[in-house]
């Protein structure tokens, strides 16, 4: 094969897909037999735009097989997940699995190309691993510009849930050598298929880079978020003071909602917060407020569900966000489920993007309602995530009911 993507997830298998597109024989691998079996069968395991249709001709063409096995490649891909411990530690072990599972394959001229999302020093920890089980080999080490037998580079994804395959074409892209010759070797890989700008550095920015972005974000909502609650004590609506201040010129404030999902911008801060504990202040609290708008969230919901005894609450949505079927990490999630244990025999959920509760409603006598039926049945209404299916919602559907629009999503 041409690359091997290791891990075939929400990164790896459209990137695994875009580059058999592009005429590269792509090797996709994943520890899930499921998952190979429906790649193979030029399906899909998860919902993203325009990716079903990729992987299919991609399948159909020959240009992609799924394996378990790490085949011999020129080009290694790493894009497995980097989740976070109990402590906010981040844990890299599948990264060091896939780089020991690749090892033993790896030729000279052959380049490893990480893209998982990871702490700052990870690329310099494959090249370790690499380097401890293939005595015969030489590595390229960070800063010497030694002749290396293969290339090590970190290049990381940036693509947002929903856009991914129109993004992993179209963004700028950094590409991040251990040394530059390096970055020249994973470059031949990218400028194949980027229509964006291919940007270099050394693999150590190209880590910090990654969460520098994300930082950035949570950062920013975190002030949404903390103004959301202040407004609260102040008795001021919170989306008109975003709304007017918003028309300052130099003012972009983001929007407040039940909290921060997904599997990035809530995770990766403390990726950068744990290289540098003392330094990374900001980045700390905004973490820390964007977890407690979910409890603050959950506490509301709960007044006014003490509020009105024995009425029904509909819960609208359970995603991470809008439009999309991904619940990882998601805010709208753990206060449904929380609200759930409490009181299930009057929580109403709709999700547009389920047709089956998630394992932890089991027996709490939630049910999975359409929204026509939610809002018929429901005294209070909570718009936790503002899927253009609730959009369409309008005062005269909620005349006498308590609603709380954690989204600002209703007119
Ligand atoms: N959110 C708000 N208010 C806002 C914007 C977002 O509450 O004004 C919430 C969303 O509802 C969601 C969370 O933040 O719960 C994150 O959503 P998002 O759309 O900001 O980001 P993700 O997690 O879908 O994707 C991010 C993107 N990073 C940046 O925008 C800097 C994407 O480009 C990255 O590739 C992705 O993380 C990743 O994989 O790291």
């Amino acid at each position: 094969y041409e690359v091997a993507v290791i891990g075939l997830g929400y990164i790896g298998l459209p990137t695994a897909a875009l580059l058999a597109s592009y005429g590269w024989s792509v090797c996709g691998v994943d520890v899930s037999q499921r998952v190979v079996d429906t790649v193979n069968a030029g399906g899909v395991h998860i919902e993203e735009r325009d990716l079903d249709k990729l992987v299919h001709d991609a399948i159909a063409g020959q240009t992609l097989v799924a394996s378990t096995e790490v085949p011999s490649a020129s080009f290694y891909m790493i894009a497995v997940p980097t989740p976070l411990r109990e402590n906010n530690q981040p844990d890299i072990s599948y990264v060091e699995a896939a780089a020991r599972a690749m090892a033993p394959k790896i030729q000279p001229g052959a380049c490893v190309i990480v893209e998982s999302t990871s702490p700052v020093g990870t690329t310099e920890r494959v090249a370790e691993i690499i380097a401890e089980l293939r005595p015969d080999i030489v590595v390229p080490r960070d800063g010497t510009t030694d002749e290396a037998d293969i290339a090590l580079a970190y290049c990381p994804e940036r693509v947002l849930p929903g856009r991914i395959v129109n993004e992993l074409v179209h963004n700028d892209r950094v590409i991040g050598g251990v040394t530059p010759a390096c970055a020249e070797r994973a470059a031949m890989l990218y400028t194949s298929f980027v229509k964006g700008d291919c940007l270099y550095t050394t693999a150590r920015v190209a880590e910090t880079v990654k969460l520098v972005e994300n930082s950035f974000r949570d950062v920013n909502i975190a002030f949404a978020n903390e103004l959301s609650m202040i407004a609260d004590v102040i008795g001021v609506d919170v989306w008109d003071v975003i709304r007017l201040a918003n028309r300052h010129p130099r003012v972009n404030i983001l929007r407040p909602g039940p909290g921060v999902g997904g599997h990035c911008i809530a995770v990766d801060p403390w990726f950068l917060v744990a290289g540098a504990p003392q330094a990374a202040r900001l980045v700390r609290t905004a973490r820390e407020v964007n977890d407690h708008k979910a409890v603050h969230t959950e506490e509301r919901i709960r007044a006014l569900i003490e509020a009105s005894p024995d009425g029904k609450v509909a819960l609208l949505g359970l995603a991470f966000k809008p439009d999309i079927d991904d619940f990882r990490e998601s805010p709208a999630l753990e206060i449904a489920a929380a609200l759930a244990h409490t009181h299930g025999e009057r929580v109403l959920l709709v999700e547009p993007f389920t047709e089956d509760l998630p394992e932890t409603f089991a027996e709490t006598g939630a049910r999975l309602v359409t929204l026509d039926a939610a809002i018929r049945a429901a005294k209070i209404v909570v718009v936790l995530v503002d899927h253009t299916a609730f959009r369409h919602l309008a005062p005269a559907d909620l005349a006498g009911k308590l609603v709380f629009d954690t989204r600002g999503m209703l007119k």
